[in-house]
């Protein structure tokens, strides 16, 4: 790997330049004196790109080594964030690279900025595949993601007059220096049609699918690379293309226009990821592009298989595939088809082989966010496919109805189908029935798997139940986004933290000493005053580096109640207005978050946030002590600069409702405390860190679901307490939306009427709990000290750890051995 002199490989700053030279000149085809920032930072990336390929050539030779098993992991989201510095950082050429790029009289940050990221995932359950993928490669799992290159990713945000508007994401517009596309690897993927009978060689009776229409998947390779781990790993996404790209008998007719039409409806299926959080009942193009990437992807595996030199029957000795979340859970009946349609296999091995393949990671809660496909549309889209999964479902209810005779509700409730009204496929039974292992993603949020959800699941199948609690890479949200931080954590325990991140604990030791705390806060404080100069640029708004940082970024969701953290500050406000000298502390209040563009409700609270900022900053009597901030755009790189900039990180999610949150893992791991219910993870991030370092507020599930069996009132809530009312009255006078005063009253109405997600019942606790930090930020060196706990405790929410229990417990998939 030292080799010097080597346009390619070479690691030493001449090499570099080089090399950087030479892409600038034949990749780029441009002269130096007139390349563009783009150009440099092209040149840049396929220089760091090529320094992957020897380690990824030997990885992938890796993939037909029999004695390893290859973790598949279908998603239909990878939120891989910017490429470039993650690679320098993974392959340890941070340094170098600077040096080199300097020498040739750029600034490295400059050209890392110029990146466009891949903004292929909606949020949380994107980015986890991609810290998981992360992991994988540093912990030398031989693995490929498997997903959908959209050309269209998540919409950019941009805020006019306070209201969110969507821009389409163009990420591919100036060219995707890191994939490979691969036209070799390519499948048929049939939509529509139908399916007939026939008797094959030996008399036996079997199913064609004769379909509508036949498009092609096209793979589309990133190198992921493993922190300094020596193995690179594959991200393979599909673009959708026809399979010829005109029709000729039509264009022979002279019918240009329709010759060209296939080419653009068969492109249509990878072309823009959808938004979550939207009603997906009719949306045909989603399950289309669901069955498009397991397709292509199982179809690869099986082409993986062969090249090993191995039987389709043993498919579950080379294979673990992980549905992340029902998205891919097509996969179950899709396998099944390809097995006993295509290979001609038996029924039996082939489901006993899909069980052992498939395992399931819920992700969600939410009734209204679990997958259901109307039968007329799915049996439209694949009528094979419904056929399998009634063949499923008949078996699998026959052995129901044995082991409880009689019991025709179980059943029901049990079903692939949903027959309670109009009929439905539901995506999370099929997925259950067809894993072998089915899994939560924190700990509180499997429990309620297990007792709420599928429940019924798991009276029939215990064994199958796990628990990983998520986890996030500390490569990218500590190593990368926060330098200042690792080198201090570094210079005071060494660097094994960064894959050892148990090693943290050896922090604790300081964290009661004056000069680390002094250094520790040092750190914070840049960090702030870098966000603090972008705040500025973005949005005209000046914020003093010194006030709390008060941060809640995430997606714009009411059970995430952005709302609540409204109604906080609009109560310091009245505290202000009712006495302007009452001592209020100085804050700063960021949100960012994107809202789903058709969640109307979520839009409203983006408009309340900004309104009530717009009011509060300008206040004489506020007189710059809190500002409220609405962060544009929040996405993998602003996560970067916030997560290392928070003091307080918002986890207020109504306890239940949020699977696990990993926000809130990377706040943690970079400082902030954390206020918040026992929701998701923060249970565990609270025990880890220490109650005495955490706040917590609010009712727990339990009591969340007694409250509503009781028959919950907001409207008493609202008529008890006079700061509360003082709120609402304040939001449904129009004191924040002059020229409009009714233009909030959905949301009051929403709060008094429902308030489904228990904003008023949480109030005053969130209000005490707030206090609570005030007084707290007050003593500078005792929160110093909470906060180097806090990052000293987190060893636990490294996406290594829970990489390595899916290995353990539910792949079985052993690492490469080490050189
Ligand atoms: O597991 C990753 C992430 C969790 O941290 C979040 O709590 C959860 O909301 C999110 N789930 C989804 C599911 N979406 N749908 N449908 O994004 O997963």
């Amino acid at each position: 790997r030292e080799t010097t002199g080597d346009i390619r490989r070479g690691m030493d700053c001449a090499d570099l330049k080089q090399a950087i030279i030479d892409h600038i000149n034949f990749t780029q085809a441009r002269l130096v004196s007139q390349a563009t920032l783009n150009d440099w930072y092209m040149a840049v990336a396929y220089a760091v790109r090529d320094r992957m390929l020897d380690d990824w050539h030997v990885s992938l030779g890796h993939l037909r080594n029999r004695s390893l098993k290859i973790v598949s992991y279908l998603s239909a989201e990878f939120l891989m964030g910017p490429h470039l510095g993650n690679n320098l950082v993974n392959l340890g050429i941070v340094e170098s690279v600077r040096r080199a790029v300097a020498e040739l009289g750029q600034n490295l940050d400059d050209l890392l900025r110029q990146e466009e990221e891949p903004g292929l995932g909606n949020g949380g359950l994107g980015r986890l595949a991609a810290c998981y993928l992360d992991s994988l490669a540093t912990l030398r799992v031989p693995a490929i993601g498997y997903g959908i290159r959209y050309e269209f990713g998540i919409f950019d945000q941009e805020i006019r007059d306070g209201w969110q508007v969507e821009i389409t994401d163009k990420w591919l517009r100036m060219g995707n220096p890191w994939e490979i596309c691969r036209p070799d690897i390519s499948y048929l993927v049939k939509l529509g049609g139908h399916t007939e009978q026939y008797s094959d060689e030996n008399d036996c009776l079997r199913v064609r699918w004769v379909p509508g229409k036949v498009i092609k998947g096209v793979a589309y390779d990133t190198p992921v690379a493993g922190y300094c781990s020596g193995v690179t790993d594959l991200l393979r996404l599909w673009k959708s293309e026809a399979v010829e790209s005109f029709n000729f008998q039509a264009f022979n007719l002279g019918d240009y226009y329709r010759a060209v039409d296939e080419k653009v409806s068969s492109e249509t299926i990878s072309k823009v990821l959808y938004p979550n959080d939207e009603p997906q009942i009719g949306k045909q193009l989603r399950l289309a592009q669901q069955y498009f990437f397991v397709s292509c992807s199982l179809q690869d595996m099986l082409r993986i298989q062969r090249l090993r030199g191995e039987n389709i029957g043993d498919l579950a000795g080379s294979f673990a595939v992980q549905l992340n979340d029902t998205h891919p859970s097509i996969a179950v009946a899709e396998l099944m088809r390809l097995l006993v349609d295509e290979q001609m296999m038996e029924w039996e091995p082939a489901w006993e082989i899909t069980c052992n393949v498939m395992a399931y990671t819920n992700h969600t809660l939410l009734p209204e966010a679990l997958e259901k496909w109307p039968l007329p549309l799915f049996s439209a889209m694949l009528p094979r496919h419904l056929e399998i999964i009634f063949e499923i479902n008949r078996r699998f209810l026959d052995q129901v109805r044995s082991a409880s005779p009689g019991d025709d509700g179980l059943a029901a409730r049990l079903s692939i189908i949903d027959e309670g009204g109009e009929r439905y496929v539901r995506m999370a039974h099929l997925a259950s029935v067809g894993s072998h292992a089915i899994n939560g993603v924190a700990a509180l949020h499997t429990e309620l798997l297990k007792e709420t959800v599928l429940k019924d699941f798991h009276d029939l199948y215990p064994e199958r139940f796990h628990n990983v609690t998520n986890g996030v890479t500390p490569r990218r949200w500590v190593l990368l986004s926060n330098p200042a931080l690792a080198r201090l954590i570094s210079g005071k325990i060494g660097e094994g933290w960064v894959t050892r991140p148990e090693e943290l604990r050896a922090l604790e030791k300081f964290a009661g000493q004056p000069a680390f705390q002094k250094s520790w806060r040092k750190v914070k404080l840049e960090n702030k005053s870098i966000l603090a100069a972008v705040i500025r640029e973005r949005t005209g708004i000046q914020v003093d580096p010194a006030s709390l940082f008060d941060v809640l970024v995430k997606r714009i969701h009411e059970y995430k109640r952005q709302h609540l953290k409204v109604l906080h500050i609009i109560t310091l406000f009245n505290r202000i207005k009712a006495d302007p000298k009452s001592e209020v502390r100085s804050r700063t209040f960021i949100f960012g978050g994107k809202a789903a563009p058709g969640y109307h409700m979520a839009k409203l609270i983006i408009k309340l946030i900004t309104s009530v900022g717009e009011v509060v900053n300008n206040d004489p009597d506020v007189a710059g002590r809190l500002k409220v901030v609405f962060f544009p755009d929040f996405n993998v790189t602003n996560g970067q600069l916030v997560y290392p900039a928070a003091d307080l990180s918002e986890q207020i999610s109504t306890a239940g409702k949020e699977a696990s949150g990993t926000g809130n893992m990377k706040f943690s791991l970079n400082g902030a405390l954390t206020i918040g219910t026992l929701d998701g993870a923060n249970v565990e991030i609270r025990q880890e860190v220490g109650e005495e370092n955490f706040f917590l507020f609010g009712h727990t599930a339990a009591e969340v679901q007694e409250l509503k069996s009781r028959g919950y009132d907001p409207r008493s809530w609202y008529e008890g307490n006079a700061p509360l009312r003082a709120v609402i009255d304040r939001i449904a006078a129009g004191d924040f939306s002059p020229g409009d005063r009714n233009l909030f009253q959905p949301l009051v109405d929403q709060l008094l009427g429902h308030d489904d997600y228990l904003l008023l019942a949480d109030y005053q606790a969130y209000m005490d709990c707030q206090d609570r930090v005030d007084a707290a930020f007050r003593d500078r060196d005792a929160w110093t000290e909470m906060s180097i706990l806090n990052v000293a405790r987190m060893g636990m929410f490294s996406s290594d750890r829970a990489i390595r229990e899916y290995c353990e417990n539910i792949w079985h998939a052993p690492p490469i051995p080490g050189d």
